[in-house]
């Protein structure tokens, strides 16, 4: 299968230094410790390939991983992280450079954490990706936390989309741990990288 054949590929600190390739990408960004890595890891089926931690803040550069057809992109985490503001102010910085000038980005996945919910700084970002025209998707995280029902009312939501067209209607939702929605989540990608 395709996606367990994901490769490291570089990190990035700079625009300077991301990769020069023309393969599609597919980005996961959100708060830090929401499972953004994990995420990943899972999706790949390779629970080493992106580094993850219980202290907020682990991915600090932007880290690019090679699939045959694509490149999926694990994006340093905003909010809080034990890290000095100044440089997770730079960290946000290059997030957004990447976001608005990256031609080949075909998707943003925002990670939300189901048991916390949106911030400001979620509804930030969506508003700067939708100014950047990207378009993106919402991903409830640790959905394993939840119970049946709860998972339910997750998925029927929908909303935002008025106010923004690029985000995607249909939430997706999320478990590292138990597996949970991550092959709805290589289907979607899939889609993209051919649309
Ligand atoms: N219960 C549960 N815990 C999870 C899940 N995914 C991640 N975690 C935990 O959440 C913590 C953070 O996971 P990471 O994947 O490192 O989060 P991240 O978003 O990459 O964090 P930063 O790189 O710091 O921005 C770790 O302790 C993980 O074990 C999940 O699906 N369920
Ligand atoms: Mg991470």
């Amino acid at each position: 299968m395709l996606f367990n054949q994901a490769t490291f590929l570089t990190s990035a600190a700079n625009l300077r230094n991301l990769p020069k390739t023309q393969l599609p990408e597919i980005a996961f960004i959100g708060r830090s410790n929401v499972g953004k890595s994990s995420l990943i890891n899972a999706i790949v089926g390779n629970a080493k390939i992106a580094k993850t931690s219980k202290t907020p803040g682990r991915t600090q550069q932007i880290n690019f991983f090679k699939l045959p057809e694509f490149i999926i992109v694990d994006l340093p985490g905003y909010g809080y992280a034990s890290a000095p503001i100044k440089v997770i102010q730079k960290w946000q910085e290059f997030n957004l450079e990447y976001i608005k000038n990256r031609q080949q980005l075909k998707l943003v996945f925002i990670l939300i954490d189901s048991r916390i919910g949106f911030k400001e700084l979620d509804l930030n970002l969506i508003e700067q990706l939708n100014e950047a025209g990207v378009k993106c998707r919402i991903i409830y995280t640790k959905v394993d936390q939840l119970n049946k029902s709860e998972i339910e009312i997750l998925k029927s939501i929908t909303t935002f989309n008025d106010r923004y067209p690029l985000l995607e209607p249909n939430a997706l939702i999320a478990s590292s741990k138990n597996k949970e929605g991550i092959e709805r989540i290589r289907k979607v990608i899939l889609h993209y990288i051919i649309s």
